[in-house]
């Protein structure tokens, strides 16, 4: 890469292989699901997520908003964390396009919804209120620095989607960081859920899109809702391409990542002006701040980074900032991102 970007993992480009399978790949119109590389990748996904078939996406986003449309009508709401990405970072979607009305409830340190919580807000049956059809769930879960969520939690809240006839969909753009932290299989997370969404693009490292997976009939209406969405990408074999490669290669490696955050928390952590709280990384991403005593805005530090050693790093606000590893970042960019921190804070 031409710049050390620890802005987030979506920044990574294709590896040799994808560009290699991306040139070579069979394509056709997948509107009338005829591009073989797709309808391999899509069978492939739903294989690794236990689901009976996959529906590939352009996005994260695309891919959550799918799950939503398909699963629950105008008037309905959908149960979510307050901090998730669905509810957050995907441009109100659900609301604005589709009419679902998001319920939002606090989070845990590692981003559970307290469940007792979950049960108590799902509502009865009266006109004056939205009906519950939704419980959505994240993991990795971003906003608790990718905190990887053991299935347990989801088994508790299948057990409430099923008492109250509710659907469960996971976003899990990091579902397979999730499942390499806890050492499990992405199916032992995904069983206890309807649907999926996980992410090509972030960690696994290929260029574009993402696969929503659920059961067939499931699929078979999400595909004409991501039709209505814009999301018939014709000949875009090339892209699932290297979709394929990022599932059958790209996922035992996270471990490289999760090594590299551990490693880039230590570093910090050793810097006087740093707080970092090394016990909650446990996937890619390391969140860290920069005490009140340090006198730079957190503006200020960012270009310093950048200036110093093309050291890319994103803001999360308050002083608080979010390191992400990824297939670009090895143990030497680590290195030098803890010691250009160190040089920049000596320097103030
Ligand atoms: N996350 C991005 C930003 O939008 C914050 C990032 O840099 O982390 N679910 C989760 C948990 C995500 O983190 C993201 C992207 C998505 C969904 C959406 O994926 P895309 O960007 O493909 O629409």
């Amino acid at each position: 890469m031409d710049k050390i970007d620890f802005r987030s993992d979506t920044v990574t480009w294709p590896t040799p292989t994808m560009r290699e399978a991306m040139a070579n790949a069979p394509v056709g119109d997948d509107v009338y699901g005829e591009d073989p590389t797709i309808n391999q990748l899509e069978a492939l996904a739903a294989a690794k997520t236990g689901k009976e078939a996959g529906l590939f996406v352009a996005s994260g986003t695309m891919g959550n908003l799918t799950a939503v449309l398909s699963h629950a009508t105008r008037g309905e709401e959908a149960i979510v964390g307050q901090d998730s990405h669905t509810y957050l970072w995907e441009a109100g979607g659900m609301a604005s396009l589709g009419g679902v009305v998001p319920h939002p409830l606090p989070t845990d340190a590692i981003g559970r919804m307290d469940l007792a919580q979950v049960e108590a807000s799902v509502r009865y049956d009266d006109p004056h209120l939205p009906q519950s059809r939704l419980i959505l769930v994240e993991n990795s879960y971003g906003d608790k620095q990718g905190a990887p969520i053991p299935p347990d939690y989801f088994a508790g809240i299948r057990e409430i989607a099923d008492r109250h006839n509710l659907v469960v969909h996971m976003d899990g753009a990091r579902l397979f960081n999730a499942a390499v932290a806890l050492n499990i299989d992405a199916s032992e997370i995904t069983k206890h859920v309807d649907s999926v969404t996980f992410c090509l693009s972030k960690g696994l490292g290929a260029p574009v899109g993402s696969v929503l997976c659920g059961a067939a009939d499931f699929i078979h209406k999400a595909r004409r809702v991501r039709k209505s969405l814009g999301g018939g990408m014709r000949q875009a074999g090339i892209l699932a391409a290297a979709g394929i490669v990022a599932l059958n290669e790209m996922v035992e490696r996270l471990a490289d990542d999760h090594a590299h955050a551990q490693q880039l928390a230590q570093g910090l952590a050793r810097i006087p002006g740093i707080s970092v709280h090394l016990e909650t990384v446990k996937t890619n991403m390391v969140f860290f701040g920069l005490d009140e005593a340090v006198s730079l805005t957190p503006g200020e530090f960012i270009e310093a980074l950048r200036e110093k050693a093309n050291i890319w790093l994103g803001g999360l606000g308050e002083r608080r900032f979010r390191a992400v590893t990824h297939y670009w970042i090895g143990a030497r960019e680590v290195d030098l991102f803890v010691e250009t921190v160190g040089e920049i804070l000596r320097a103030v």
